[in-house]
């Protein structure tokens, strides 16, 4: 076999965002754009001899091409084998789980998540360390620096890999096995939960509906629902992976799991549903007529994980995402356990949960995990909510209001304003940045600013310092509104406003989020000028 190496240039725009580096596809399909950014990650992680890497993505367009390309180069480049999904197929949580089991050198995770994907969506690319989670700040600032100065690249002549069987190919003196992306995977579930349990709820008539978003969870769906706890096949919707996701945005939340929500908000509805995302880490909560937002979730799941097999031994720590709401510290107080705050994005819960810090792990943006990998996981957060189910054998919703009886509630939403110019994005965060000093102090109605600054967080693992990291007004009563841009978008700038207030108060528990946040809502549009600054009247997407 022959090794080619291939002179090229640097393109400038390959920094990584809050989870790797997502362009739309038609950008990943300039010549060498994606051969550059693969060789800038082989550059930098500089793997021994021989290493074994795991490689797949969320079957989105784009994701069998850039398997054949990245598995040449990654021959070229010395690697002893690749570990490749059926289909180029693998979730992010299986990739994160096939990583920790084989302990591998690392791998390669395709996908760009939640946006939609085709010819003209997006495409991402993501490295994983040996841990099984996202490269942390250090790692993917030195890719990003290594691809503004890449001269080269290393290709292996060869021919394409088979790989929709299963089995061991050679390209050069490197193997690729090609092996089924759902089996590890659901042994790791069937290890944490209770599948006898689940398996009596679901036969006890208790009916599921879950969907899959034509995105990478169909197939891990329907083996562990159906075939490994009986539930019948029209529990699983949309569960073929199509390349353009049948044409949505395959992201679980009310807007664009509509779908679900009018199965779930229907006549004769199930007793639970749920989706994920295009590649499997979010998750969404529904009962009956009934949404769980996933801040509360996370703490449900930490008050109740004593209930669940794998967690029977107790919980280390929570972390949750500063945007998050504090819901599950609350839990936490009560566990006499520690709560973390971390920036967004998952690369931070790493070092937590290597270090024996935390097990559970969450943000209010549908992502809900622990320390079985290093990912967030969408199917896992499903499992633990049925496991709870099945012992508790009480609604979805009266499970959220026992809760909120015991603990108060953190009402909380977040309004997304998508795809607006940069330059009015940047205005506005410039603008509460310039008022820091104006807003401490400053009274509102009955809400007084004690609070208002930009998160930074120091890793309480390794030290190190990751600033910028969102706007933050907190009042005395502990209410808050963050502001934040999206690190995951490919399109203009998204804005992100986060709202929170405390009710303690038992008989205002059923009132509606929006209504309960309308004056942290004005006060944020207010002092934003986002109005005036965006000319948008209403948020894109409300969760
Ligand atoms: C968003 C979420 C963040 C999440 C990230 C990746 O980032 O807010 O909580 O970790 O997506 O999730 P941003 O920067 O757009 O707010 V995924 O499922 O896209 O890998
Ligand atoms: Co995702």
């Amino acid at each position: 076999m022959q090794i080619r190496t291939i002179a090229t240039a640097p393109y400038t725009d390959q920094k990584p965002g809050t989870s790797g580096l997502r362009k739309r596809v038609p950008v990943f399909q300039q010549a060498r754009y994606l051969e550059n950014f693969a060789q800038s990650i082989f550059d930098t992680i500089a793997a021994p001899p021989d290493a074994t890497l795991v490689l797949g993505g969320d079957g989105r367009y784009y994701n069998r091409e850039a398997i054949q390309i990245i598995l040449k180069m990654a021959a070229a480049n010395g690697f002893g084998r690749v570990l490749v999904g059926q289909g180029g197929i693998l979730s992010t949580p299986a990739a994160s789980c096939l990583i920790r089991k084989y302990r591998t050198h690392g791998g390669i995770i395709l996908s760009a998540s939640h946006n939609p994907g085709g010819p003209d969506g997006d495409f991402g690319i993501k490295y994983n360390t040996a841990n099984g989670g996202p490269a942390p700040e250090k790692i993917t600032d030195a890719i990003f620096a290594q691809s503004k100065k890449i001269a080269q690249y290393r290709i292996a002549d060869a021919a394409d890999v088979e790989l929709d069987r299963t089995g061991d190919y050679e390209i050069g003196d490197m193997t690729v096995s090609v092996i089924d992306p759902v089996e590890a995977y659901a042994e790791l579930m069937e290890s944490l939960f209770d599948f006898a349990a689940i398996r009596a709820l679901l036969a006890s008539g208790f009916r599921i509906k879950f969907d899959a978003m034509h995105a990478v969870t169909g197939p891990y769906a329907r083996e562990i629902f159906v075939n490994r706890l009986g539930a019948p096949a029209d529990s699983i919707m949309n569960a073929v992976p199509l390349p353009d996701f049948g044409g949505g945005h395959p992201d679980p939340n009310l807007t664009y799991a509509h779908e679900l929500v009018e199965v779930l908000y229907g006549d004769g509805a199930p007793d639970f549903g749920a989706a994920s995302d295009g590649d499997g880490d979010r998750n969404m909560i529904l009962g009956k007529h009934f949404f769980v937002t996933p801040s509360d979730s996370l703490a449900i799941l930490a008050a109740n994980a004593h209930l669940v097999p794998g967690y029977q031994q107790g919980l280390a720590g929570i972390a949750r995402s500063m945007p998050t709401s504090a819901a599950a510290d609350r839990v936490a107080k009560a566990l006499g356990i520690p709560c973390y705050e971390t920036p967004t994005g998952w690369k931070f819960f790493g070092n937590l949960m290597d270090a024996g810090k935390v097990t559970l792990c969450g943000e209010e943006s549908f992502g809900t995990g622990s320390d079985h990998i290093r990912e967030k996981d969408g199917l896992w957060a499903v499992l633990f909510w049925l496991n709870i189910l099945a012992v508790r054998k009480q609604s979805v919703e009266a499970i959220v209001f026992e809760h909120w009886a015991r603990f108060g509630r953190n009402v909380y939403s977040r309004h997304d304003y998508e795809d607006i110019p940069a330059d009015a994005a940047n205005g506005v965060m410039k603008l509460l940045q310039d008022r820091f000093a104006e807003l401490r102090g400053a009274q509102f109605g009955h809400l007084r600013v004690k609070v208002c600054d930009d998160f930074s967080y120091t890793d309480p693992v390794d030290g190190s310092v990751s600033t910028g990291q969102g706007v933050r007004i907190i009042f005395t009563d502990d209410s808050r509104i963050v502001f934040r841009l999206s690190g995951t978008g490919t399109g203009g700038a998204t804005l992100r406003i986060y709202l929170e207030s405390f009710e303690p108060d038992v008989s205002k528990h059923h009132l509606d989020a929006q209504q309960a946040l309308a004056t942290l809502i004005s006060i944020a549009l207010q002092i934003s000028e986002l109005r005036k600054r965006t000319g948008r009247e209403q948020p894109t997407v409300i969760t």
